[in-house]
């Protein structure tokens, strides 16, 4: 029968054995005991039975300790568009913040699928191999709406999936670019805070997603492919003025000549550009994902890129910069969407711009109108702001 220590943690002392109810041992482990499990959506766990709920210091020592767990629940926490959550995440990422910006952020763009997934595979299991701790991640605004990329990705990248030097996070679903884009810089850091070395970090290069992965990274490599023109790519002039490297993948078999010629046809192409980074020069290179061919070439340009920016100190300013820019981008992003939320403006909105459209109103007037609408009502409002 139960005896003493089986009895509730509340049963009475006197209660003794005569005390009628018992527990029973929990189970170990379960779905949410799985260490490495980071998927549950916010607020939700999926077991029937509550987690324990942790302290802004419990997950920060949970982060620091690399527990993949509490790793895993600090970015859904991060991911959450509640708000008890975000100022629950903002709390734990202030303690965090002093362990953060150890690792060498790099992004990687490229049409569907130039590689970019394979690339990130054999690139990061070439890292781990070295000794290296891996983050990846995306920033595919889509996901949200096709869900696909993120199960290709998670099956493309077999290798690093199976590793636990290895951690993969695929594209929150945040609605704008500019809420992914903030899960993702987050989510880097607390990665950064674990001991992850190498942040990586998928995007699309088609739109505007590419820009923001830029603005996140400090090295950001351009994959392309061979015998596809420009325009076939959507490569513009301006995505290849941000590229620190320009890599022609799928250089094996009968296309590898093609991607030789097509490597000097860019390197050629990028003497007239813009440099992406003072005091560096872009250059093209070729490599094969699936063959593992040239990749550690380009580990060594990114090294050497390192080397080059914390000597000068571009590299220490960039971050600086970035960080400001991301201020003001959330604060832009805030205000834009508090905006269109309002309550009047959504009545008004319409009126004005049809009013503006047959000519009867004036842009500047119609924007005066606009913005006393909204400014009025907030001020009567005397509402608190939440970012
Ligand atoms: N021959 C060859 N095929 C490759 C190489 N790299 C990738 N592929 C193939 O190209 C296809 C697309 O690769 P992904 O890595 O999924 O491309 P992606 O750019 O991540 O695609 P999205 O995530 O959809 O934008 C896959 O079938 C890969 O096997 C390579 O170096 N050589
Ligand atoms: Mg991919």
């Amino acid at each position: 029968m139960a005896d003493k220590d089986k009895l509730p943690e509340w049963a009475p002392q006197e209660g003794g054995k005569g005390f009628a109810c018992r527990v029973m041992d929990g189970v170990e482990g379960g779905h949410d005991g799985i260490s490495s499990y980071s998927g549950t959506q916010a607020g939700k766990p999926t077991s029937k039975y509550r987690r324990a709920q942790l302290t802004p210091d419990q997950y920060a020592e949970g982060v620091l300790n690399a527990d993949r767990g509490i790793i895993g629940r600090t970015i859904t926490l991060v991911e959450s568009n509640l708000p008890a959550h975000t100022d629950q995440a903002q709390e734990i990422l202030k303690k965090l913040l002093p362990h953060t910006g150890n690792s060498m952020r790099v992004g990687i763009t490229g049409v569907p699928g130039v590689g970019k997934s394979t690339f990130i595979e054999s690139l990061g299991y070439y890292l781990i191999q070295g000794g290296h701790k891996v983050a990846v991640l995306a920033v595919d605004p889509s996901s949200s709406i096709s869900g696909g990329s993120i199960l290709g990705d998670k099956t493309r990248m077999e290798r690093l999936g199976r590793d636990k030097r290895c951690f993969i996070r695929p594209s929150p679903s945040g609605g704008t670019l500019g809420g992914v884009a903030r899960k993702t810089r987050e989510t880097m850091l607390v990665c950064e805070a674990a001991g992850y070395d190498v942040i990586l970090i998928e995007t699309v290069g088609v739109g505007q997603s590419e820009i923001t992965v830029r603005s996140m990274v400090d090295f950001f490599l351009l994959l392309m492919l061979a015998g596809a023109g420009d325009e076939l790519q959507g490569i513009k002039k301006g995505i290849m003025e941000l590229a620190d490297a320009l890599v022609i993948n799928k250089a094996d078999g009968d296309n590898k000549l093609p991607a030789e010629t097509a490597r000097n046809e860019y390197e050629r192409a990028m003497h007239y550009l813009q440099p992406s980074t003072e005091g560096w020069t872009s250059h093209a290179f070729t490599c094969s994902a699936v063959k593992d061919q040239g990749i550690e070439d380009i580990w060594k340009v990114i090294g050497k890129f390192k080397e080059i920016t914390t000597e000068s100190g571009i590299f220490e300013q960039h971050r600086k910069q970035q960080s400001i820019k991301w201020v003001h981008d959330m604060v832009d992003e805030h205000l834009r969407s508090l905006f269109s939320r309002h309550p009047e403006i959504i009545k008004m909105i319409s009126k004005i711009e049809q009013d503006v459209a047959e000519g009867v109103l004036p842009a500047v007037s119609a924007v005066q109108k606009l913005i006393a609408i909204f400014e009025g009502k907030r001020m009567q409002e005397g509402k608190q702001t939440r970012l």
